[in-house]
């Protein structure tokens, strides 16, 4: 594969090479090489952390004493109120159907990532696009699960202590009438991971569709199917893949697989921030994916080797639009900047794309 590197960059990464990484080998915790335990992070007031993303066991003892899962919460937003999100409670019938939730419609739940609140970009653009630019009826159900995700420690038991909160959530709104095909779960990073901990706990049936945005590594570099976002979670499971092998998982694991730009470092994105770009594109480009004529045709390969004589083109489209006829690995173009969608008038453009 082809990567255009600035000069800093070949430094860097030749650095890096000098530990042995490559993107594609599977690591241990223990072997995470020195540079690729740190990554910057915006926290939910935009300031700029530097996270050590593997901890040491003392920090993940002490950290233990602090999960409470009643701190998760759930914020509903209607097309009647896509500015303003109503609190609501599991098992709390009557404030569900009084903030507006409507079992007849479809419901996403959106599940933010590593440092995020219900008011940052994850939430707030994906929510927006729906009951803005779309003309379905939506129930919109924000996950706010920033308690647990203020320092990066045991993030692989939080992920599924929150799952299994977003799981009895789902069974209580079956229970109200929703069915649990019209259920979507849509999670970021380890909101990805808690997405799957939910699919794969509901009770009363399978759920419709989960898409993993970038589903974290770090934490998860040696989890098992049950322990992480798997295919089986949901009816369909989709994953955007945009800093494999860094801030995101690189080998395929759910039903179908989308790799904007061979999934790692994205265009338009900067060595030294660290992968947050690249991880945070596979959300902009989801919320993209939902406005109209924002189309991400994608070739359907055989491998992540991404060579143009083993991918075709079938009609897929990465995003919102692809659905459960969309299966295998597949390798998408953008562009470096919004609009991310390559806009595409004949067959010939989209064969030059690679
Ligand atoms: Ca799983």
């Amino acid at each position: 594969m082809v990567l255009k590197l600035t000069i800093p960059a070949i430094v860097v990464i030749g650095f890096v090479g000098a530990f042995g990484v490559t993107c594609h080998e599977k690591k241990s915790k223990d072997s995470v090489p020195l540079l690729k335990r740190w990554a910057k992070f915006k926290n939910s007031k935009g300031a700029v952390e530097l996270v050590n993303l593997y901890p040491d066991e003392e920090e993940e003892m002490t950290s233990n004493l602090n999960m409470d899962p009643s701190q998760v919460e759930f914020h509903l937003y209607t097309k009647l109120g896509p500015d303003n999100a109503t609190r609501i409670y599991v098992n709390d019938s009557m404030g569900l159907h009084e903030a507006g939730f409507d079992p007849k419609r479809k419901t996403k739940f959106l599940v933010h990532g590593f440092l995020n609140n219900l008011n940052s970009d994850i939430i707030q653009n994906i929510k927006n696009n729906f009951l803005n630019e779309t003309n379905e009826e939506y129930n919109i159900i924000a996950v706010d699960w920033s308690v647990y995700t203020v320092m990066y420690v045991n993030v692989d038991e939080k992920s599924e202590t929150a799952g299994n909160v977003v799981a009895e959530f789902m069974d209580f709104i079956i229970g109200e009438g929703a069915t649990a095909d019209d259920i979507h779960c849509i999670g970021h990073s380890l909101g990805a991971h808690a997405c799957g901990f939910a699919g794969n706990s509901v009770k009363n049936g399978k759920i419709g569709r989960i898409t993993g945005l970038d589903p974290a590594l770090p934490g998860f570099n040696t989890a098992t199917p049950s322990q992480r976002l798997d295919a089986t979670d949901a009816q369909y499971v989709d994953c955007i893949h945009t800093c494999g092998g860094f801030l995101g998982i690189d080998e395929p694991i759910c039903t179908a697989d989308f790799y904007p730009n061979a999934g790692r470092n994205q265009p338009g994105c900067h060595w030294f921030d660290f992968g947050s770009c690249s991880h945070g594109r596979s959300h902009e480009l989801f919320a993209e994916s939902i406005l109209n004529e924002h189309l991400f045709p994608s070739f359907l390969c055989d491998d992540v080797e991404f060579t143009p004589e083993k991918c075709m083109f079938t009609g897929a489209l990465m995003g919102y639009p692809a659905n459960n006829e969309t299966t295998g690995i597949f390798y998408t173009k953008t562009n470096d900047g919004f609009p991310f969608a390559p806009n595409l008038t004949n067959i010939e453009q989209l064969n030059a794309m690679f």
